[in-house]
């Protein structure tokens, strides 16, 4: 295969990139009044004004013919259709099976596998509905008030974004706190002030041997069973949501309070299957359904939508088009919605992880920058942190702004003066300040140099009528589909994580290191064996 980047349709883009690279968007909606609402896309519910990106008619078209050139169009059927496109595992990649309706068929290794999907939804939600009515009661008769989810990465951020995202649809009653790192504050600061015959620990493992959760596993029993003193409390307290029912049962929980899923969902993509399990003991199995309709409606879109009027096509080439070529190093995400708080955080594993490659599917070292460093915060508070450097400072720093027309909380004036945070902040990104227009309010000369904003800094903005479920399934979709395409064009990989397992095996050598004063002799490079030998001697 042709390796990208001297392909024909790479080089067109690398010619028209001099031609293009010092217009200003204040001359591009210049010379085209309709511009801004022109190069805006509206699917499944979502606005998207792309035009203050630093592109012409002739980069869209460009950057698609590279698309098509990449055979993106048959590698999203491929992944639809079951295809074990992951293939570093041998896997078929299906998340989209996770939200596929009632009734239709995602055949993989010959079985149709949307009616198990339904299965564990179901007893998903007979699960939730006991939770939330209180007929599932604890060891000692009580009803459970706290839900405590133990799972890291894939197993986590989903859940604790969507919870979140979605908190204004919980029932409030009930409360769900999530344990991830393996450093034991965080379980003990979690459980402090609860009661263990009133709280459900959720173990979260896609593989059940994950070291962190295990061990934070481990603690929940002991704490549990310190109070209730009777193994038989386990299986009133502790529910699975895991692939591997022999270690779950290993562990103590009733397998039939396990919630499964399959070797075709990826952790980072899996937080509509049973690892949403809390968020929907919080939100109710209605609304879970509404989220999954709408992740199923952008599937539905990106599957079907020609890839010029396609919203994760357009975004991944818009990303690529900065990253690739004015080699923009990272992306801000920044939802003005303080129920997104952790969405940029949960981007940041999707998208890092998926796409943080340098190795083709053919196994080729590649020759051109993959996956960007994501980031961000909710706004107006980046506002008064960052965003000095996405304007004045020296990096090209690509923005996605995520806003809403309606709020949840409509508290006057709060709303109006959050949007027009959103709609300021663009203007200023991609028109800045002239050096004209600052003298002209009378700054002194020697201050104009830092009172003006060079301005043509890209942004999106994505719009919606209000944060529902059905927004954050399409939204969420959104982004998985642009990571997607973007890992499709740069010929990578983004199903697997060998950096991640790595992670996994290498502190295994370390920590029975920790434990004596002087054995074994230690063996790294002199580095490591000094620092070992410091923390050795603090324990003493
Ligand atoms: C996600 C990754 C990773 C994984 C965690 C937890 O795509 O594979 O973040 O989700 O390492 O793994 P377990 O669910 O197996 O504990």
């Amino acid at each position: 295969m042709t390796s990208l980047t001297s392909r024909t349709t790479w080089q067109a883009l690398e010619n028209h990139f001099g031609d293009l690279k010092n217009v200003h968007l204040r001359d591009l909606f210049a010379n085209d009044p309709s511009r801004g609402t022109r190069l805006t896309l509206e699917a499944v519910g979502l606005y998207l004004d792309y035009s203050k990106n630093r592109v012409k008619d002739e980069t869209i078209q460009l950057l698609l013919e590279l698309a098509k050139d990449a055979g993106v169009s048959a590698k999203i059927n491929a992944m639809f259709s079951g295809e074990k496109i992951n293939i570093t595992e041998n896997r078929a990649v299906l998340h989209s099976a996770l939200r596929a309706p009632r009734g239709s068929s995602i055949v993989v290794d010959g079985v149709n596998v949307v009616p198990e999907v339904h299965a564990v939804l179901d007893k998903m939600a007979a699960f939730a509905d006991q939770i939330r009515s209180g007929a599932w009661l604890g060891f000692t008769g009580k009803r459970i008030k706290t839900i405590v989810n133990i799972g890291i990465g894939g197993s986590d951020l989903g859940p604790v974004m969507a919870y979140k995202a979605l908190g204004f649809y919980s029932q409030r009653n009930l409360e769900c706190r999530f344990v991830s790192n393996v450093d034991g504050t965080d379980f003990v600061e979690a459980t402090r002030d609860l009661n263990p015959e009133e709280t459900l620990f959720i173990v979260c493992s896609k593989t059940f041997t994950t070291l962190e959760t295990m061990t934070n596993a481990n603690s929940a029993r002991a704490w549990c069973l310190k109070s209730l003193n009777d193994d038989a409390a386990v299986a009133r307290h502790f529910v699975a949501v895991s692939t591997n029912a022999l270690e779950v049962a290993k562990f103590g929980i009733d397998t039939n309070n396990m919630f499964g899923f399959w070797d075709w969902v990826g952790g980072r993509y899996s937080m509509d299957s049973a690892v949403g399990l809390s968020l929907m003991i919080a939100i109710g199995q209605d609304n879970f359904r509404q989220m999954l309709e709408g992740f199923h409606d952008m599937d539905t879109h990106f599957q079907t939508a020609p890839l010029e009027q396609n919203m994760p096509v357009l975004m991944a080439l818009l990303g690529l088009w900065y990253n690739n070529f004015f080699d923009a190093q990272s992306l801000a995400v920044l939802p003005y919605d303080h129920y997104l708080t952790y969405f940029s955080a949960y981007l940041q594993q999707l998208d890092m992880e998926s796409n943080g490659k340098h190795i083709t599917l053919e196994g080729q070292t590649v020759d051109y920058q993959t996956g960007p460093v994501i980031w961000g915060q909710p706004g107006t508070n980046g506002q008064h942190a960052f965003y000095q450097l996405i304007h004045q400072g020296t990096k090209l720093i690509p923005c996605d702004f995520i806003g809403f027309m309606q709020s949840l909380n409509p508290l006057e004036p709060h709303h109006d003066i959050l949007m027009a945070n959103v709609f300021a902040q663009t203007q200023a990104l991609a028109f800045g300040k002239t050096a004209e227009e600052v003298a002209r309010d009378g700054i002194k000369p020697e201050l104009i140099p830092h009172r003006a904003f060079d301005g043509n800094r890209p942004s999106n903005t994505l719009l919606a009528e209000k944060l529902t479920p059905h927004c954050l399934g399409a939204l969420i979709a959104l982004y998985e589909h642009k990571v997607f395409v973007q890992g499709a064009i740069w010929d990578i990989n983004s199903f697997d994580q060998w950096g991640v397992e790595l992670g996994k095996v290498l502190a295994q050598k370390i920590e029975p290191e920790l434990s004596s004063e002087t054995e074994p002799k230690l063996e790294h490079d002199s580095s490591t064996n000094a620092l070992i030998t410091k923390y050795r001697n603090s324990r003493k």
